[in-house]
């Protein structure tokens, strides 16, 4: 596989806040209301009128009619005073319980390591006068003291002291807005300071306070699982969720591990495992917080869902400590996470003064999670007749919901611009033999940072014997104007004049007329797509065919490959045709790739038959690390083929529990010779080529192996072959079969579909050693057909691959397989690694072994 791209045993107590917010206030509204009873009592009184008096009642009918209306205003009155009453101080000035978390830093006295354990007696008396001080503090403040109800001292930590607290606070609504202010300014008073016994004072320096992160004041959760661990010098310390691995974590906890190093030391966390339930499904995750009071405001990262262990998830921690959380939900449970930390110096400085014709600079600890709060300069000097430049291969600083232009939070300097999330590969260029790189990270949520060069250029020719794009970047002249934009900005293919072989776009680009009308839009605008053969109201089929648009989903195959009737939205039972789908009843479908996509579209549900298939455990989350390397599970239909004396030499790929399918030019040799079945060894569950004694690695033998008679050795049309297991092998979270494509099952032009394989990772190089993946697309047979030897590209073999070179599959790839993710996150294999013109060369794409087109076969020789 080949990628050119340029590097494009103190418990810590956690405050539960009270769930109903009940208090003596509302007593006061009963008062009002007995106030109402006796109201009504007067008005019973009018009941026991003399009613057998007619004339008097008659006489007196006026009077006693405006009394009555008196009477009913009077109540109405009382009532609505009394109602605002009751919202007064049962709503509107009903108190709210808050809580705030926080730390301060004391001066004045020494840290022990007693002060660790919050069940030492030291822990009690220090505990016991800072509480003293803090509330000291608060009484200072006429918005905070009325309202305090109860501060607890959790933890501590050297700096000189670091205590770190809670507080409660039972406020009214109206007075909280004042309380958040006032806690957010929290200032150490002077008078906190207390006179200790004897010569000298312990003095509160700072204090700060954040309201509770909201994450964990959601629910009421057991928080029994809680842990203090210390790392020791020079040894890597683990630590796992309860239970793991042989038993899933507990639901509803608040889990807690406090991280500790020696003073003047930082801690380098790593999940080794880390599988939680899915983050779109649950409620699960787990938060590190870059101090020991969970506090939003401190929060390193939030991880839910599993991550492969090639995922970079190592953070560091600013100072000593760092807290890890686990919160469950009552739903689901997983295996959890496995993770290790250790201590390393404080670095003292980062960042540089770099003197030199040209180097390499990096954010701190990269490829780990820069810590916070970390302020970097890299001054770059190069020799006086020259210009400097950055170019920045890897950046990744990138936090959600993030304004990228004005970089508020982490960011890169350069230039007095600011550089923020995550960017494929960029130069800058400096106008002088200086310039200098400012990185800065702010105390919240991380990223992984970012590796940077630093050279310099010839004030007149920034890019000798080479074209300057404005990104800064040098390319091959002859790159320029080639239809291909090479410069990421398209800069190589401005003001250019067309040739021959090109036409212009609309938006002025130069292209290969080969690329008019094959149904991708090259230009960009769309112009080269726009302007085919087809008249107005008409629309073009995949075979570019022309049809009147209202005959499109009108029941008919009027395009003549069904690409008209394809996605109408709905599913019809049309007369069979080559390319219609047929259930097993033999009603055919007018819908396009019905299988396994979760809908029940034959009437006989033949269509979602057998279907455990193309799922993977692990899949991407967000990104956590650039690059090529796959994650373990993430091609769990992956087989790798080896010879003892050859090692690896062709992939596979695993579609039952006994067979697999690859190529069948996999199975000779240099001289066409066919290899003996019994010297392969199949190796299923492989992420490492160097690592296949894991326990997740499944071996087999090979009983069979079955080349398709129509394997033309010389084209390589029919390249496909399928071997059966010696044995069934296992499957789990590694070892899943791969979803086989109807012969009917369109993968249409410009579909991104990912190969994956041990080759080489360039041409005549050596075989990757981490499984590798590769994101490439679909290309028009026709233009396929006039980028190779035409007729050397036949119906069973299909192109894909990135025309510009530099992404393709090579050598060791071969039998490999192609795969395309469809409805349902259901994956099906495409195509089988067969062949090429050399590997990445520009215009030359991949070509596969077009597995729909042998379906049939593969059906008839394994019965899957
Ligand atoms: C091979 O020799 C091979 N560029 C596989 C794929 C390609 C080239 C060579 C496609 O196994």
């Amino acid at each position: 596989m080949k990628d050119y791209r340029l590097p494009s045993e103190g418990k810590m107590n956690i405050y539960h806040p009270p769930s109903g917010a009940t208090s003596k206030a509302y007593v006061s509204g009963l008062k009002y209301s007995n106030k109402l009873e006796d109201m009504n009592g007067l008005e019973e009184g009018l009941e026991f009128l003399p009613t057998m008096n007619a004339k008097k009642v008659e006489k007196r009918g006026p009077k006693r009619c405006i009394a009555a209306i008196a009477i009913v205003l009077v109540c109405l009155l009382l009532s609505l005073l009394a109602g605002f009453l009751v919202w007064h101080f049962r709503y509107r000035n009903a108190p709210v319980q808050k809580v705030y978390n926080g730390h301060l830093r004391l001066v004045g006295r020494n840290f022990i390591d007693a002060y660790e354990n919050s069940n030492s007696p030291e822990f009690a008396d220090l505990a016991r006068e800072v509480k003293k001080m803090l509330i000291n503090i608060y009484k200072n403040n006429q918005d905070v003291s009325p309202f305090h109800k109860e501060t607890q001292i959790v933890a501590f930590s050297e700096g000189s002291i670091i205590a770190y607290y809670w507080s409660e606070f039972s406020v009214p609504k109206h007075n909280v807005e004042a309380l958040d202010r006032a806690m957010a300014n929290i200032q150490a008073s002077n008078e906190a300071g207390m006179k200790q016994r004897g010569s000298y004072e312990m003095r509160v320096e700072t204090v700060v306070a954040f309201p509770s992160d909201p994450d964990i004041i959601k629910a009421k959760r057991d928080n029994s699982c809680s842990y203090a661990l210390h790392a020791k010098e020079g040894v890597v310390t683990s630590f796992t969720t309860p239970g793991f691995p042989n038993s899933a974590y507990p639901s509803n906890a608040r889990c807690l591990w406090v991280l500790r190093a020696d003073a003047d030391s930082v801690i380098s966390l790593t999940f080794t495992t880390f599988d939680l339930e899915p983050c779109n499904v649950g409620n699960d995750f787990v938060k590190v917080y870059d101090t020991l009071s969970p506090v939003e405001a401190h929060a390193l990262v939030k991880l839910c869902g599993s991550y492969g262990p090639s995922y970079n998830l190592t953070f560091v921690s600013s100072t000593n400590v760092l807290l890890v959380m686990l919160i469950t939900d009552a739903t689901e449970r997983y295996p959890g996470f496995k993770a290790e930390f250790f201590q390393m110096p404080k670095k003292k400085n980062c960042g540089a003064d770099l003197t030199a014709i040209s180097g390499t600079f990096s954010s701190p600890y990269y490829p780990a999670h820069y810590p916070p709060g970390m302020d970097c300069v890299w001054n770059i000097v190069v020799p006086t007749d020259k210009r400097a430049k950055v170019r920045f291969n890897n950046f990744f600083l990138a936090e959600p919901g993030i304004p990228l232009n004005s970089c508020p939070k982490d960011y890169v300097e350069v230039n007095n611009v600011k550089y923020c999330g995550e960017k494929k590969q960029f130069v800058i260029l400096s106008k002088t033999n200086k310039i200098s790189v400012r990185f800065h990270s702010d105390l919240s949520l991380v990223d992984s940072g970012f590796s940077a060069e630093f050279m310099s250029y010839q004030t007149n020719d920034p890019c000798p014997g080479k074209f300057a794009c404005n990104t800064g970047r040098c390319i091959a002249k002859t790159l320029r104007c080639d239809g291909y934009n090479d410069c990421t900005d398209a800069s190589d293919e401005k003001n250019c004049t067309c040739t021959e072989k090109q036409f212009r776009c609309r938006n002025g680009y130069c292209k290969p007329k080969l690329w008019f009308c094959d149904g991708m839009d090259d230009c960009g605008d769309g112009s080269d797509e726009a302007e085919c053969k087809c008249p107005a109201n008409n629309i073009r089929c995949s075979n570019g065919n022309c049809i009147p648009e209202s005959k499109k989903c009108d029941g008919k195959d009027d395009c003549g490959d069904g690409s008209d009737e394809g996605s109408c939205g709905r599913v019809d039972t049309v007369s069979c045709k080559t390319y219609t789908y047929k259930c097993r009843n033999n009603q055919c479908l007018s819908k396009k790739n019905p299988e396994c996509d979760g809908n029940k579209d034959c009437s006989d549900n033949s269509d979602e038959d057998n279907c455990n298939c193309g799922k993977r455990f692990y899949s991407k989350q967000s990104r956590i690390v650039g690059g090529e390397d796959s994650d373990e599970g993430e091609w769990p239909w992956q087989v790798s083929f080896h010879t003892k004396d050859t090692g690896h030499f062709c992939g596979a790929t695993l579609i039952s529990q006994n067979w697999v399918v690859s190529a069948a030019h996999c199975f000779q040799d240099d001289w066409r010779r066919h290899l003996d079945h019994r010297t392969i060894t199949a190796y299923m569950g492989l992420l490492d080529q160097g690592d296949r004694s894991n326990s997740n690695v499944q071996q087999r033998g090979l009983k069979r192996v079955i080349r398709h008679p129509y394997f033309n050795d010389a084209s390589y049309d029919n390249d496909i072959a399928v071997a059966e297991l010696s044995s069934p092998v296992e499957f789990n979270k590694y070892i899943q079969p791969i979803c086989l494509p109807d012969v009917t099952h369109d993968f249409p032009v410009g579909k991104s579909l990912w190969v994956t394989g041990w080759g080489a990772t360039q041409e005549s190089g050596n075989g990757a050693s981490i499984l590798q993946k590769l994101e490439i697309r679909v290309i028009n047979q026709t233009v396929c057909r006039s980028l190779m030897v035409p007729n050397d590209v036949t119906d069973r073999m299909m192109c894909v691959g990135v025309l510009t070179g530099g992404k393709d599959a090579c050598q060791g790839d071969s039998g490999g397989p192609l795969v395309s993710l469809e409805a349902n996150n259901t994956l099906f294999l495409a195509g089988v690694v067969s062949w090429g013109e050399g590997c990445a060369k520009r215009n030359k794409p991949g070509m596969y072994t077009r597995v729909s087109a042998l379906r049939a076969w593969i059906k008839e020789q394994t019965g899957v």
